[in-house]
């Protein structure tokens, strides 16, 4: 199965996290193939819109492929975050690593547990760009092509 995931990073030695998270992603059981695009900075996006106050994001998105669950894979990623010294203090908060399941072959979940393809990837320019440039046939399950999604979210911005 092919999983997307999402990285993100805003505080300490951002390069090196993102880095080693690729890194962890790849040496998971169950996990045949990693591909990670090139990282790319984006501007703190806040609960209300983006702060270019706030120490600024380095993204970038990874094509997995397992066989392990998506659940189970959701898990690891926790793993991966607390590793890495993830704090849960405020939603949308700073944070030294953030990985978010984008989604997970075609499934579609409304799960509050597990909800894929994950609701906000279609409004975020630093999930789709680097998914795009590493998967040009991209699809995000029940919302279209990525290439069609970046675009449309390029016009209104
Ligand atoms: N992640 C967030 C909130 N805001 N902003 C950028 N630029 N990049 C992120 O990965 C990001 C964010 C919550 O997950
Ligand atoms: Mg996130
Ligand atoms: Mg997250």
């Amino acid at each position: 199965m092919r999983a997307v995931v999402a990285l993100g990073a805003n505080l300490g030695d951002r390069v090196a996290t993102l880095r080693r998270a690729v890194a962890e992603l790849g040496a998971l059981p169950l996990v045949d193939e990693v591909r990670a695009a090139d990282i790319i900075e984006s501007v703190a996006l806040k609960l209300d819109g983006p702060d270019a106050s706030a120490p600024a994001y380095l993204n970038t998105v990874a094509i997995v492929t397992t066989r392990l669950a998506p659940s189970v894979l959701l898990s690891y990623l926790h793993a991966i975050e607390a590793k890495h010294g993830r704090e849960r203090r405020e939603r949308w908060g700073d944070r030294t690593l953030d990985l978010d399941l984008i989604s997970y072959g075609d499934v579609v979940s409304d799960d509050p547990r597990l909800l894929l393809p994950h609701p906000r990837a279609a409004e975020r320019d630093f999930v789709l760009a680097p998914w795009l440039a590493i998967d040009p046939h991209a699809e995000l399950p029940g919302r279209g092509r990525v290439a069609d999604l970046l675009a449309r979210l390029r016009e209104v911005s």
